[in-house]
């Protein structure tokens, strides 16, 4: 058996990495490489860096890796992007790659050291044209042309903001203004945009509204039952206002830290605007309540799961509070986070139930959530870094729902027993030899989420694997993942966690082999 493993190693090795002997250092350094060439981790060979400051101890690794990623030189084309120490005393340095001092969007390298010793560089190197370098368009007319794309006439929640930065496209990097803009008004509009504005001409190049609430008033807490969509009777953390008791959990260490609370509101079958959902007697049994109880429930099991497990403060790990609203629209298959908070639907009751009777639909959707916090992943630019959300959500939202290796087994098709909407253990595309780039995201996280399922069986804990994952997200992935560089990044969390060699990185090693990603 042992003998066995040390072949699958070996095969990996020839098949997918190659060294390269770099003068001065001791040992060889790795390059890794995802299937299409692109080159993102250099593991070993990188010997010592000295500086008094992260920044310069990052940007002397990065001067030794220049030829490999084809930049010129690390001066000027890297700036320090924050730098950080985790529990294990391994320093993280994130660098922004930078083109005539601005940084690009979205583009970074990690050095990882420990005392000036490198053990390796995580990310990539984005081969960039910039279509300027001088800004046409002032910051103020850029805001003057963000506020006006976002339709608001009213007046701002706080001035806007512009930060000049490069913003890639293709293979252009486009001088652009970022530009904030916040707004709140009595009927209900909120905005809380990121729009990129040409700094040529002043086009919108991109615009993104993301909506983050806290809310804090007053209230007593108290604890109710209720009962969920499955008939199940539990309890619930409530709380008791001017005569009736709400669905807000003031129970959460985000409490007391910056008042955050989870609070599950009832569109009541339409689209807008929000109930909120209460209750006379703190007992929530009418037929009507189930989907919300639940929402609740599981909202409040998930920030449990990442507050005990990672001492994460709510899903920004900011202690912000969060929400989720049910019964959206008219029998609605779907649920959704929408970048701040839970949409649920009904379901037809055919294909689905409600979706929020489901603790690995929220522990799915919310873990969307944790790593847009920590990641800020790009969308649609890369298939695989979608692909690698999914699979992610879907690995947590196993890890914290157990019982199984499906998703949505508890909502899906309530006629027809043993089904589910997505498998772990049984994906529909679960090797590389089966990729095929017109597959959609769903389909094509299969493949890591495999992978994450060879792991957990192997090593026997779905929950190790999932600190494995986490550490690998938070502390060794950039914004644009493929999965190549998820492998290397769950690896190399996994030597920093249980050391190298240790069975947990060979496991790890044979499951990522297992699924033909390299
Ligand atoms: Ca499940
Ligand atoms: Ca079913
Ligand atoms: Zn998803």
């Amino acid at each position: 058996m042992q003998k066995k493993l040390t072949t699958l190693v070996m095969c990996s090795v020839t098949a997918s990495l190659f060294a390269v002997s770099v003068s001065g250092a001791a040992s060889p350094q790795t390059l890794l490489q995802d299937e299409q060439g692109k080159r993102h981790t250099v593991l070993g060979g990188l010997g010592k860096v000295e500086g008094k400051t992260a920044e310069a101890r990052a940007l002397q690794a990065l001067e030794k890796v220049k030829t490999t990623y084809g930049f010129t030189q690390a001066q000027g084309n890297f700036s320090l992007n924050s730098s950080w120490q985790d529990e294990l005393g391994i320093t993280h340095t994130k660098l922004d790659q930078s083109i005539h001092g601005l940084p690009v969007y979205g583009a970074q390298m990690i050095v990882h050291e420990t005392d000036g010793r490198v053990q390796s560089i995580t990310g990539d190197y984005k081969q960039l044209k910039p279509d300027t370098g001088t800004a046409l368009v002032t910051a103020e007319a850029a805001i003057q042309k963000a506020v006006a794309h976002t339709g608001f006439r009213g007046e701002l929640s706080r001035p806007a903001t512009a930060k000049l930065l490069y913003y890639p496209q293709g293979k252009t990097a486009v001088l652009s203004h970022l530009v904030n803009v916040a707004y709140l008004d009595e009927s209900g509009q909120a905005g809380n945009w990121q729009i990129f504005v040409s700094a040529a001409d002043g086009s919108i190049v991109q615009a993104n509204n993301e909506l983050h609430f806290l809310t804090c008033s007053p209230g007593t807490p108290a604890v109710g039952t209720g009962v969920g969509v499955l008939g199940d009777t539990k309890s619930i953390n409530t709380t008791y206002k001017s005569g009736t008791y709400y669905l807000e959990d003031r129970t959460k260490a985000m409490f007391q830290t910056t008042c955050g609370t989870i609070e599950t509101y009832d569109f009541r079958n339409g689209v807008g605007p929000l109930s909120y959902a209460t209750d006379p007697d703190n007992i929530w049994n009418a037929s009507t309540q189930r989907s919300a109880v639940d929402a609740h429930y599981y909202m409040g099991r998930v920030y449990d799961y990442y507050y005990s497990t990672f001492n994460r403060n709510s899903i920004d790990g900011r202690g912000t509070g969060f929400y989720g609203a049910v019964r959206y629209s008219v029998r609605y298959n779907n649920a959704f986070w929408d970048g701040t908070r839970m949409v649920y639907g009904e379901g037809d009751g055919t294909t689905m139930l409600p979706l929020s009777g489901g603790y690995d639909v929220t522990g799915h959707e919310l873990t969307h959530g944790v790593v847009e916090a920590m990641l800020n992943p790009t969308y649609l630019v890369n298939i695989q870094t979608d692909a690698l959300m999914e699979s992610i959500s879907d690995s947590f939202a196993a890890v914290m729902d157990s019982k199984d290796w499906t998703i949505g087994e508890d909502i899906y098709t309530p006629g027809v027993p043993g089904d589910y909407i997505r498998s772990l253990q049984n994906p529909d595309v679960g090797h590389m030899n089966q990729y095929n780039s017109s597959y959609n995201r769903y389909t094509l996280s299969g493949i890591p989420s495999k992978a994450f399922y060879n792991f957990s069986v192997a090593i026997g804990s779905r929950s190790i694997a999932g600190k494995v994952w986490y550490n690998a997200i938070r502390n060794y992935l950039t914004s644009s993942p493929n999965f190549s560089m998820m492998r290397m990044a769950t690896i190399e969390s996994a030597k920093a966690l249980y050391g190298a060699p240790s069975s947990y990185v060979t496991a790890l090693t044979n499951a990522w082999d297992s699924v033909g990603v390299y």
